[in-house]
């Protein structure tokens, strides 16, 4: 009797940490036994406006919610801020003036839900998810993603908001097409210059909620300018996104080109699987796209960020420049990446 109380007892004071996400510890002070707490949720996510993504995520998961539902929930936040020139509305468009947006979402049992080529949804997180959740395929794109995403519920919007539009008309005098290196941070707010040679951006976050289970999601407008139809990595499962529950996960930001030709998430996922820590999983995955394409990799940024089933994250990139944001119990702050070059 006196054993099962002081089981119940600790046990909720395990509970308790858990929701509360504070502490990797529970320690009893009345009997200064220290029990150790399974799993301390924690979210990842790619560049500085990963904070007010992480923020958002860590409301579930603070709450003991799921993984699932804090990247969700998460990346939802850039989609919907007309600011982030990068992802969903507000995202700078193709070469033809066309917003096309590309999602994916994984969760802990393998399933996953990607959208390509989607126009007019301000969410395509969300209805990349429905296609996980609600059809027997893992992809839809183009007008098919929109029927469904329209028959659905979603409503259909124009994505192209006024400074976007004042970018692209900029961008036609020209028509030079070149990724530039971290604009995904110059692009975010009132760092955005409408004339520059804007380009790329993404969010890529995985998470791990109090139960131990990792998810993932990424969402982005892609390269800005891009040949209309252009599909990038993020929505490519393996390549922009990936994750293993037994192990951990990976998500990809930057010249999405050079992340399929190596399906670099899942490479990062399979690195670690061998034992090598998030950061030396994703350093080696950036030597292995410079290894492949030794011209073309080092004139571009990509940056991989990965997180452990120990809860442990790490991050490397091509470049210079390329950060991310962590949300736990114990800290919320950026890190700025080490990269090859
Ligand atoms: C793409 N990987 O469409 C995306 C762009 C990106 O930060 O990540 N930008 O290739």
């Amino acid at each position: 009797m006196h054993t099962r109380r002081r089981f119940m007892k600790f046990s909720l004071l395990g509970s308790a940490a858990l929701l509360t996400g504070s502490h990797s510890i529970a320690k009893s002070l009345a009997d200064n036994i220290v029990t150790p707490v399974k799993n301390d949720p924690v979210v990842i996510s790619t560049w500085d406006f990963g904070k007010e993504a992480n923020a958002a995520a860590w409301e579930v998961l603070a709450k003991g919610g799921k993984a699932l539902d804090a990247v969700e929930t998460g990346v939802k936040v850039p989609e919907a801020d007309p600011d982030n020139h990068s992802v969903g509305y507000g995202g700078l468009p193709d070469r033809d003036g066309r917003v096309t947006l590309d999602a994916c979402i994984m969760d802990e049992r393998y399933r996953c839900g990607s959208v390509m080529c989607l126009e007019h949804i301000v969410h395509p997180i969300s209805v990349a998810r429905m296609v996980m959740e609600k059809t027997p395929h893992v992809i839809l794109a183009g007008d098919g993603a929109l029927q469904f995403a329209l028959s659905n519920g979603f409503k259909k919007e124009n994505l192209l908001t006024p400074s976007s539009k004042k970018a692209w008309e900029n961008w036609l005098k020209k028509e030079h097409y070149e990724p530039e290196i971290n604009i995904e941070n110059q692009l975010h707010g009132k760092h955005h210059h409408p004339g520059g040679v804007d380009n790329h951006d993404t969010i890529g976050m995985v998470a791990m909620d109090a139960n131990g289970d990792i998810s993932g999601a990424c969402t982005t407008s892609g390269m800005a300018y891009k040949m209309h139809g252009r599909v990038g990595d993020s929505p490519v499962i393996g390549a922009g996104l990936y994750v293993d529950n037994e192990i951990g996960a990976a998500t990809a930001t930057g010249v999405g080109e050079e992340v399929i030709r190596i399906v670099g998430s899942h490479l990062v996922v399979e690195l670690m699987r061998q034992g090598y820590t998030p950061e030396d999983a994703c350093k080696k995955t950036v030597e292995r796209m410079i290894k492949v394409n030794p011209e073309g990799a080092p004139k571009v940024q990509v940056g991989f960020l990965a997180l452990n089933k120990k809860g442990e994250y790490g991050a490397y990139a091509l470049q210079k420049g390329f950060t991310y944001a962590v949300r736990n119990g114990r800290e919320e702050r950026i890190y700025t990446v080490k990269s090859i070059y």
